[in-house]
């Protein structure tokens, strides 16, 4: 019988949710944080623990058949994957913000402005869409440092609970993605047996949670 892959966040904010709801699906794996790959002992399937960037792109490649993984990376990888199963989990918006009292009251008020994020896809995308040139600066972390440090005008970032924003004297401006865990598969698996009995458990564990 085939095994099948499902790659899941190694370490992270979506990690410790995501086993939890492998394990409420009543799969039994040893969840070691040293390995990368751990069998499950009572369905075909192994568990592949990843960095969330590369997700995506292993399930679209076919590496892994499955992936959680959060609305933003799958939009900024640009790949071509089979949404499962939302998750309700890992919720986040990705937004636009700026310094407080800053003269940018309006979209059109980027113009001309450099935005620092790690999303530059999804901003482009979305700046283009609204008509906006601005000068996207791509940095790979705290992107909310970036004004302080006069290194960007605005910033676009994920938020959460909108602490971060605040603390770094920052107000959310505009709502750029809304975003939460998602459940993916390779394209064309959406009819497979085996995918089908296990998104039937994962909707069973999500309604039990309602
Ligand atoms: O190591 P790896 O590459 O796997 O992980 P990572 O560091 O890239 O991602 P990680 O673990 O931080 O986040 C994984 C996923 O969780 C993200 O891709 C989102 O889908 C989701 N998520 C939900 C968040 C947040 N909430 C969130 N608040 N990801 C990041 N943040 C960060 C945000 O970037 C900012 O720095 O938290 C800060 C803001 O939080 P608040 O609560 O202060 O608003
Ligand atoms: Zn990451």
């Amino acid at each position: 019988m085939k095994t099948l892959k499902i790659a899941i966040q190694k370490s992270g904010r979506l990690n410790e949710k995501s086993v939890e709801l492998l394990k409420n699906c009543g799969l039994s794996f040893e969840n070691y944080k040293s390995s990368l790959i751990s069998p499950v002992s009572n369905f075909p399937l192994e568990i592949l623990f990843l960095r969330d960037d590369d997700i995506p792109e292993y399930v679209q490649d076919g590496i892994a058949d499955l992936g959680i993984v959060g609305e933003n990376v799958i939009n900024e990888t640009e790949v071509d994957v089979a949404y499962l199963q939302m998750l309700g989990f890992g919720k986040c918006s990705l937004k636009l913000a700026i310094p407080n009292q800053c003269s940018i009251k309006t979209l059109s008020d980027l113009n001309g402005k450099s935005i620092a994020t790690s999303y530059p896809v999804i901003l482009r995308k979305f700046l283009e869409k609204n008509f906006v040139q601005a000068d996207i600066r791509t940095i790979s972390g705290s992107v909310e440092i970036s004004p302080g440090l006069g290194l960007s005008d605005a910033i676009c970032d994920l938020v959460s609970t909108g602490g971060t924003l605040k603390s770094n004297g920052l107000t959310p401006f505009a709502d750029v993605l809304h975003s939460e865990a998602v459940m993916i598969g390779r394209k064309g698996i959406e009819n497979d047996p085996l995918i089908i009995e296990l998104i039937q458990r994962v909707q069973s564990v999500l309604r039990a949670k309602e």
